[in-house]
């Protein structure tokens, strides 16, 4: 185990999100520092390759340090310095495991399109994409508070994205 362990965080952040379940589940102890990321500090950008969190910060026993990016290769990391191993040590089965971590990435990657979209057909195709995928997962959730629960917020989000743009193009014209 290294001697400490530093997540450089954002409190909203999903990814972080990621890295912090693995280190609970495996009991492993770190300290976590979140940032503005309307405002980046200069010792987070220049640790940062991708100007992402998490990072996350390796101190060893002898004080040499390595900094790790990407929300997946940290939980991989995390996994590994401790016995346990949440991933299953099957190649293939660790491989599809991989894979829907992948595929997890692409839909947080489409609901934050539906944050920053610029009109509504962005946000129309962020939504049909998430669609798509959750049409794939969707068969094992089946019945599901879960299943539900996103198709049904979807659907209102798709209103009040309707409600927002027409009440905030009121009195433009
Ligand atoms: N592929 C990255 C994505 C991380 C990511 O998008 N983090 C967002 C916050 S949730 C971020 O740091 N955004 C700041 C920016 O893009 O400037 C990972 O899995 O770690």
């Amino acid at each position: 185990m290294p001697k400490h362990l530093r997540l450089i965080s954002h409190k909203l952040c999903p990814y972080v999100q990621r890295a912090v379940i693995v280190a609970k589940e495996k009991g492993i102890e770190y300290q976590r520092v979140d940032i503005d990321l309307a405002d980046k500090p200069d010792w987070f950008l220049a640790i940062s390759p991708t100007g992402k969190v998490p990072v996350l910060e390796v101190t060893h026993d002898d004080g040499t340090q390595d900094i790790l990016f990407e929300s997946a290769v940290i939980a991989e990391y995390l996994d590994e310095i401790l016995e346990d191993r949440l991933l299953p040590a099957d190649p293939i089965a660790r491989a599809r495991e991989r894979a829907w971590v992948e595929f997890a990435s692409a839909t947080l990657g489409d609901i934050y399109q539906l944050y920053v979209a610029q009109d509504r057909a962005q946000f129309e195709k962020a939504l049909a994409s998430i669609d798509s995928k959750l049409a794939q997962v969707e068969p094992e959730l089946a019945g599901t508070y879960f299943a539900g629960g996103i198709s049904a917020s979807s659907t209102r989000l798709s209103r009040r994205y309707s409600a927002t743009s027409t009440s905030s193009n009121a009195g433009r014209s």
